[in-house]
């Protein structure tokens, strides 16, 4: 038997000191999506997320709370736990970064990259950042009319001094280049890349990696005073799942991952984590991924404009795969996107309501009346069928290119595009017509329609599992030919085959005050 391709995916870690928010949601479907995809495709998948529980900003929440650190990251960390669940997210793993498991790793890597000569104790000041956890340049903060010094994203920064060890960064610059220029596909979107290109080319300056103001982190190995900067302590999750430092574990073979995250923290994923890696002599992830920002009807969200939404609450107004699919469709992934409720209403009703579940329920209404409940015979071939079934047949190259590309916004386009052509047919072929003057065509049509449903129910699974399987069942595929292998000619519906009642799969979005 050959072995399947594996593919290892990662969500970047939460930070567990609030509940979580819409943009975690957001890449938190993405992955999911590719993660299911590349299931279909097939390939062995190791899909990981969790949570990033150490730092200042989580000691502090706590002090704030009158609670200790880890009853913080235990209480929300549970919440992104069951975010995901409710997200249908298919993460093989969830890690949290208090584990044991996690300490081991990361003390393992530390150690590695000081064998290698890559870590020094001196002395650091700078302006840090609680929120951002970073230290910045005097030159990257304005002080503003309030006489409040801050960083470009706009969190108040304080002069800090401290013992602190150091990470030769300022070794890397020329092979992190390098490396950009030999793996092309490392860094997306474009934007990114050029962006981290221009950071790397600037100058890197050696990075303070340690902390001895606060101690909710990761001691340093043979210097527990000092606790490890909490990005050093973050980034090595990705390896910890994996098994690191057993390089026999069972896991390990997934390494190196694609990552998929945000697009303000691509310097941590592009630069740092690379660098670190090298210097430990560990493989470099495979790529790093950014999408851009969600935004409120344009607006960044915040908790002072009152514009943040709290995942849950729009999963249980629009439904989940209503807003898995709204904002994979929504969102050229990569850039930044907006969205607002009449936005989602809109897509529910134009691409879902009246599209997919239209097409399915009209022509599994008919097969379902006047073919005996059973999928149809299919006759001879039209040149209106051969060119429905060459489209739908065809759809899947194009999501494969365009999920490579990390375009899940043009995948999903191409596979709904499917279904105003399948609309198109079927108007134009007027089976209820044919019913009366020509049965046996009426059945071909009705066969063609549905094996086209059946087909974009099968890609649309990734981005709408629920509502997918409920498709299938219609078209009463069996469980064991749901993969993409079945798409195409290898997995045509039978003939014969009984197919229940339909139901209706996509609801109508009606407005709670339009009810009223
Ligand atoms: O940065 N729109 O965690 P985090 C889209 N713990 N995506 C958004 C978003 C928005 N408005 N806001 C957040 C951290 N995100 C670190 C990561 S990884 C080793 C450590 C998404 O909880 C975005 O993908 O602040 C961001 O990267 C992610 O949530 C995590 O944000």
């Amino acid at each position: 038997m050959t072995e399947k391709e594996r593919f290892y995916i990662t969500t970047p870690i939460f930070y567990p000191n609030g509940a979580p928010h819409i943009g975690h949601a957001y890449t938190a479907i993405a992955t999911d999506v590719m993660a299911r995809f590349q299931r279909l495709e097939g390939r062995e998948v190791h899909f990981l997320s969790g949570t990033d529980e150490h730092g200042q900003k989580m000691q502090q929440t706590a002090e704030k709370e009158g609670i200790t650190a880890l009853a913080l990251a235990d209480r929300n960390s549970a919440v992104f736990r069951d975010l995901l669940k409710r997200l249908n997210c298919s993460n093989d793993d969830f890690i949290r970064t208090t584990e044991e498991r996690h300490r081991i790793a990361v003390q393992a890597l530390w150690k590695k990259m000081e064998e290698r000569g890559d870590i020094y104790l001196a002395t650091y000041g700078g302006w840090y950042s609680v929120r951002q956890e970073a230290y910045f340049d005097e030159s990257e903060t304005t002080v503003g009319s309030d006489g409040v010094r801050r960083e470009p994203l706009g969190s108040p920064v304080e002069w800090v001094e401290e013992e602190s060890y150091f990470f030769k960064l300022s070794a890397y610059g020329e092979k992190l280049l390098a490396y950009y220029e030999a793996h092309p596909e490392f860094i997306g979107p474009s934007e990114r890349r050029n962006e981290v290109i221009s950071f790397v080319k600037s100058g890197l300056k050696d990075l303070s990696i340690s902390r001895t103001t606060f101690n909710w982190g990761i001691p340093v190995p043979g210097n527990p005073a000092h606790v490890m900067y909490v990005w050093v302590d973050a980034l090595t999750n990705y390896i910890t799942a994996a098994g690191y430092p057993d390089e026999n574990a069972p896991l390990w073979k997934f390494w190196p991952a694609v990552h998929i995250i945000g697009k303000d923290i691509i310097r941590f994923h592009a630069v740092y984590w690379p660098a670190f890696l090298m210097s430990a002599g560990v493989e470099l992830p495979k790529r790093v991924y950014a999408h851009g920002f969600l935004l409120n009807k344009g607006e960044k969200m915040s908790k002072s404009v009152g514009n943040v939404v709290d995942p849950f609450n729009l999963i249980d107004h629009f439904g989940l795969d209503q807003i898995r699919y709204f904002f994979m469709r929504e969102v050229s992934f990569g850039q930044d996107g907006s969205y607002s409720d009449e936005a989602i209403a809109t897509r529910i009703n134009s691409d879902l309501a009246n599209g997919i579940g239209n097409l399915a329920s009209r022509s599994l209404s008919m097969i379902f009346k006047n073919c005996d409940g059973k999928i149809p015979e299919c006759g001879p071939l039209s040149d209106e069928d051969k060119a429905m079934l060459a489209h739908i047949d065809g759809v899947i190259d194009v999501a494969r290119t365009e999920m490579g590309n990390f375009a899940i916004h043009k995948a999903v386009t191409a596979i709904i595009a499917a279904v105003a052509e399948g609309d198109r047919y079927f108007a134009g072929q007027e089976p209820w017509a044919l019913k009366k003057t020509d049965p046996k065509r009426m059945e071909t049509v009705l066969y063609v329609t549905a094996e086209t449903v059946r087909q974009i129910a099968i890609l649309l699974q990734p981005f709408m599992p629920t509502s997918s399987a409920k498709l299938l069942d219609l078209v009463a595929v069996p469980a064991d030919k749901r993969g993409f292998d079945a798409l195409g000619a290898a997995g045509r519906l039978v003939s014969g085959t009984a197919i229940d009642q339909p139901t209706p799969v996509f609801p109508r979005y009606v407005a709670p005050e339009a009810t009223a």
